[in-house]
């Protein structure tokens, strides 16, 4: 590698400017990656295979949402607890609501380039935008998707800025997963000892955002990353993943596979729950493989954020005491968001930039 003549800055803007992602990439018949896409080995040297990763997935439990309600708070607000990580079933989705999405977003992504170059941008405000990497510019090195970002709540773009080929799936979908994050913000504060409805009176279920990743086969998937280990910002998220798998949680110093299961979806605790909840709920990292199968991997991601931007967020007083004092100061979210949008996607929780010194989770 000649290490003088490589303009990292010009490749990646080449790359932007193309305006074609990843997948753009795969279909010019590449057979190895871009350099600014290859991760420092400390990022790769866990992600071979034979490496500590655990492939077994026990520690992810998978909810009955159909069990009686005691029975679910309970194992909810355990695996918050422990792992930040859960899987749910019977959550009242129907199975074809979920492969319906899981098409459409494929087709989106999977339109000619002509077509997705318009939608194309890096404005988060515009509401709907399609981009590869939300951090192209700030990260240390460039991870192997592409992604479509819309806007869900607390209103949707108007339907014609929506692309025709998802604008009915999104619209479902933003239905349904609306009010299922409402039901797990009620499960939560429960699993707390707190008001039902406190993370709904705070607005969490309105600031909707949908991430809709598609993910290529990748031709060095051993050098780098389908998506680098970060925590979610929000209070919690609702992820929907296709069977391909390669979505990983860390448990101390070890990773452990989300395997996936048919009609499952993927719940985890995000930084502001871990805040609120004075460190009760964890918000844990995790990150995708690239993918190395000839099939693409989809998943859709919703993460719930306070529409309310002006408050002050903290941990709630109900759960504070002599014995267990704040473990956070306070903040706004438009505070908050501001951050998370000027760090790269990385391990570091925004909880610990928030954190008040002599405490541990
Ligand atoms: O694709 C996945 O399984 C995870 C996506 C994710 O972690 C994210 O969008 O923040």
């Amino acid at each position: 590698m000649n290490t003088e003549s490589y303009d990292r800055a010009k490749q990646v803007q080449q790359f932007d400017d193309s305006k074609t992602g990843v997948k753009g990439l795969v279909d010019s018949g590449i057979t190895t990656i871009p350099r600014f896409f290859i991760h420092p080995p400390e990022t790769l040297s866990d992600i071979k295979p034979n490496s500590t990763t655990r492939p077994d997935t026990q520690l992810i439990p998978t909810i009955d949402l159909s069990d009686l309600r005691p029975t679910i708070v309970e194992k909810i607000a355990s695996a918050s607890r422990d792992l930040g990580f859960f899987q749910i079933v019977n959550h009242g989705i129907e199975p074809e609501i979920l492969e319906r999405l899981i098409g459409a977003i494929k087709g989106f992504h999977e339109q000619p380039a002509e077509i997705k170059a318009p939608v194309y941008c890096r404005e988060m405000n515009r509401g709907v935008s399609f981009f590869s990497n939300v951090d192209l510019f700030r990260s240390k090195a460039a991870s192997w998707r592409d992604t479509l970002q819309v806007k869900l709540g607390p209103t949707m773009p108007e339907l014609d800025k929506i692309p025709e080929i998802c604008r009915n799936e999104l619209v479902e979908w933003n239905q349904n997963v609306t009010k299922l994050g409402e039901v797990l913000m009620e499960l939560l504060c429960e699993g707390l000892g707190v008001d039902k409805e406190r993370l709904k009176e705070m607005k969490f279920p309105e600031g909707r955002t949908m991430v809709a990743h598609y993910y290529p086969y990748c031709p060095q998937s051993d050098l780098t990353v389908g998506i680098a280990s970060h925590t979610d910002p929000g209070v919690l998220t609702i992820l929907l993943q296709d069977q391909i798998g390669g979505l990983q949680v860390k448990r101390g110093e070890e990773w452990v596979n989300v395997k996936p299961v048919p009609g499952a979806l993927v719940i985890n605790i995000g930084d502001i729950l871990q805040i609120i909840s004075n460190d009760e709920y964890k918000s844990v990292e995790h990150r995708v493989f690239a993918n190395a199968s000839r099939e693409p991997r989809i998943s859709v991601a919703v993460f719930f954020n306070s529409s309310d931007r002006d408050s002050l967020y903290g941990p709630l007083p109900e759960l504070i005491s002599t014995e267990k004092p704040a473990h956070f100061r306070q903040f706004t979210y438009t505070e908050y968001m501001r951050r998370f949008f000027t760090k790269e996607l990385d391990g570091k929780s925004l909880a610990n930039y928030y954190r008040l010194s002599g405490t541990t989770e």
